[in-house]
């Protein structure tokens, strides 16, 4: 019983953990994409966080091979931080 409860409290906390990921990441259209410049032009949606409304603008990427699975007019989500002052993706995948 002791083991089933603690999986039960270790899948809560997996459950809740990728839902907040989830409901941070911002949804954009890819526009442009120079992987040796390590930069994404996205059409992103309303990013509170930034303060911004919805714009197209060019992303630094956290590593260029995060360009490697996506093609312009790609729908993705993404999240991003602002790094050394930059706008900066951390994340990014496909949208289904
Ligand atoms: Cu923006």
């Amino acid at each position: 019983m002791r083991v089933v409860s603690s999986m039960a409290t270790s899948l809560a906390m997996i459950v809740s953990l990728s839902t907040v990921a989830f409901a941070e990441m911002i949804s954009a259209d890819v526009q442009k994409i120079d992987e040796a410049a390590g930069k994404v032009t996205l059409k992103h949606g309303p990013i509170p966080k930034f303060d911004m409304s919805e714009m197209t603008m060019v992303y630094r990427v956290r590593d260029p091979s995060m360009l490697k699975g996506v093609k312009v007019r790609d729908k993705v989500k993404f999240d991003a931080d602002q790094i050394d002052g930059k706008y900066t993706v951390t994340i990014m995948q496909k949208s289904q």
